[in-house]
């Protein structure tokens, strides 16, 4: 744990991720720990802080700051371009909060930036890349997760202080609780229109640990049976539960006991039933719920 801060590690750490590949994140890390101590090996980064679900938020925020550093711009700036590499990866909703709780001098300053990326033309992510459209409009389009987090900065700032065009947009907030003890949310359904602004959140007053993703229309036992066996093995824990699958749409980290998850995203644009379901091993039978667009 204690590496993670050094100019060594970080450069190893920075290294992976331009590479995208969180194995030889790990790698590269490993083979650049040598002047490790013993004692730290055990507390040893368990993957990498910008693309990984395991890793705290704490060396997730030393890795941006010493980006951020090398660059000369600001944390929110550095963070950002973190979430347009990162797309898919299971670090980007911890990335979007960690964007979203820079100063507000720094958001506005990239306020700019922000707005222009959360009105640019939507590309889908969920979709095999070689099916995008032209080069052209994948050079200006953002992802729609990245439009979120986008979205969700520019409504970090107090409201005074937002660009004109927030307030063409609305976010609607869905509020539930995980109900202690009972394995369910309440409230568990939910209706939303097609490509609406969405945060989600989560309030955790049970005792174990919950998350919450978004999945495709039918696919709740298919994603419930993929995270009970994903639970069987280490990588499970490392993934936090999340099965690697083009069906997980959306997903808020395991949330711990006594705290509240958020999640923000833009809603799907075709209508029907989404499943929202927990997939710590064991939780999904009970622990599901419907978001309906239409
Ligand atoms: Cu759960």
């Amino acid at each position: 744990m204690k590496c993670i801060h050094c100019a060594l590690c970080i450069g190893a750490i920075l290294i992976a991720s331009k590479h995208s590949s969180a194995q030889h994140a790990s790698e590269t890390a490993n083979h650049s720990h040598e002047h490790a101590t013993s004692a730290a090996v055990s507390d040893a980064p368990k993957g990498n802080p910008l693309r990984d679900a395991e890793v705290a938020q704490t060396e997730r925020v030393a890795a941006l700051t010493a980006i951020a550093k090398s660059a000369s711009i600001s944390i929110a700036a550095a963070t950002l371009s973190e979430i347009e590499a990162c797309d898919a990866c299971l670090a980007r909703n911890d990335l979007a909060t960690i964007l979203a709780a820079q100063p507000a001098a720094d958001l506005k300053a990239l306020a700019p930036t922000l707005v222009r990326k959360a009105n640019e033309s939507t590309k889908d992510s969920t979709k095999d890349s070689t099916k995008d459209s032209t080069k052209d409009a994948a050079n200006t389009s953002a992802s729609r997760f990245v439009k979120a987090a986008c979205v969700r900065a520019i409504f970090a700032l107090p409201e005074n202080e937002r660009p004109t065009e927030a307030a063409a947009w609305k976010p609607v907030t869905l509020k539930t609780t995980a109900v202690p003890g009972k394995m369910s949310w309440d409230p568990k359904e939910f209706i939303v229109s097609p490509n609406s602004i969405v945060a989600i959140e989560m309030n955790n007053p049970d005792s174990m640990q919950h998350n919450m993703l978004v999945c495709s229309p039918g696919s709740l036992s298919e994603i419930g049976v993929a995270a009970d066996k994903l639970g069987e093995g280490a990588i499970g824990k490392q993934r936090q539960y999340v099965p690697d699958s083009p069906k997980v749409l959306e997903i808020m980290g395991l949330t711990a006991p006594n705290t509240t998850g958020v999640l923000w995203f833009i809603a799907p644009a075709k209508t029907g039933t989404y499943p929202l379901v927990c997939t710590y091993p064991g939780h999904w039978r009970m622990m599901n719920g419907k978001l309906k667009v239409q």
